[in-house]
């Protein structure tokens, strides 16, 4: 089996509302599919959310670094070698969603030359994953309504909460009406995006003692060195790595460093592959683990799922799987539902992400 040819093709479907947080905003899913073929006729599937306030990535970037550089150097290889595939994207710096989601489609390649579910190849711990809501930045009350609607429709009973405005007040009345709606039974964490300085998040943490929050993400930029690992030594809670920690080597400087004492994974930036030598080191270290969202669509989504139902570790946390519901439509013919507050893997050979063509022709920008 060889790689014949690789797709990457721009789309955008709207938003319903945009999602807002400390580093940008989302107004649309301006995305790029990727498909891998291969001789025997099989195509493996991935999604690319391109971030430039988190990754420098873009819509015509990831096309090009897919289409000019690692497609004519992936041609002609066994997509089984997957470890040649990573030393040969290896050999370009950066450019992490788009990486991630080649990786990601020769494991759905894999997966259907197997006959075999991806989520079985990587683990096959447990049937799905309980799901974690995004709360992007919106006045006090109508979080909550979100909150409960969300509660009520799908059972989804964790909320990131997204922080790092200024004044520090806006997210600590955030939380605590949050909180006092809720109830105790919810769990809620943090993500400011570096919005905040280290000492700004001290602050915030003690000004929310006693609301139960369970973590707090990338609360300053991590290279505010020295106030970062004073905040990381006094917190009560962990404190994550999200954007700080994109490959296993960030992960290593960063825990051992003390810049964060928990770590965030996001397939869409680290593939199977580096997710899988992350989810390593930190059960080798004893961190606990998130599975992440990169503002993913259901495609994305799909793959988080599998990789996050795959390992013991990286199911204990609800996995932040549904800010899909967002977005106007999709590409995924067979739609991801959410039920119990869980997302379930698909029981059929790859990944299980197959496109809709109609909408693709509807969607896609380069057509
Ligand atoms: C997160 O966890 O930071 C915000 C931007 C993005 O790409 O992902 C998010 C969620
Ligand atoms: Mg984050």
């Amino acid at each position: 089996m060889k790689i014949e040819r690789i797709e990457a093709i721009p789309y955008s479907i709207p938003y319903t509302h945009p999602l807002r947080f400390a580093s940008g905003e989302v107004h649309a899913a301006g995305h790029v599919l990727i498909r891998i073929h291969t001789d025997d006729g099989l195509v493996g599937i991935a999604d690319t959310p391109p971030r430039p306030y988190t990754y420098g990535e873009t819509q015509a970037s990831i096309m090009a670094v897919v289409q000019d550089i690692f497609g004519p150097q992936l041609l002609g290889l066994d997509p089984l070698d997957r470890e040649m595939a990573q030393q040969i994207m290896r050999r370009t710096v950066h450019n992490d969603t788009a990486k991630g989601a080649v990786d990601i489609a020769l494991w759905d390649i894999i997966g259907k030359s197997l006959g075999t579910p991806v989520h079985k190849l990587l683990g096959g711990y447990a049937e799905g994953m309980r799901v974690s809501h995004m709360l992007g930045f919106r006045p006090a009350q109508e979080l909550l309504e979100e909150a409960q609607r969300f509660r009520e429709q799908y059972g989804i009973t964790t909320f990131k909460l997204k922080t790092g405005r200024r004044p520090l007040n806006l997210d600590v009345e955030a939380v605590r009406v949050l909180r006092e709606g809720l109830g105790d039974d919810v769990e809620i964490y943090l993500d400011a995006n570096r919005g905040w300085t280290a000492n700004e998040a001290m602050e915030v943490l003690r000004r929310t003692e006693g609301l139960g929050l369970t973590a707090l993400e990338e609360p300053c930029d991590a290279s505010e060195a020295l106030s970062r690992r004073r905040l990381v030594e006094h917190s009560p809670i962990p404190i994550t790595g999200d954007e700080s920690v994109p490959t296993p080597g960030d992960v290593s400087r960063e825990l051992l460093s003390g810049g964060c004492n928990a770590i965030c994974i996001k397939t869409a930036r680290s593939g199977f592959t580096q997710a899988t030598e992350i989810l390593g080191l930190c059960t080798g270290l004893g961190v606990d683990v998130t599975m992440g969202n990169q503002i993913d669509t259901q495609i994305g989504s799909l793959a988080t799922v599998t990789f996050g139902a795959a390992h013991e570790a990286s199911q204990r946390r609800a996995g932040e799987l549904s800010n899909f519901l967002d977005m106007a439509d999709d590409l995924l013919a067979e739609p991801i539902t959410i039920s119990d507050g869980a997302i379930r893997v698909r029981e059929v050979p790859g990944v299980g992400a197959e496109i809709d063509p109609d909408k693709l022709a509807r969607y896609r920008q380069d057509a």
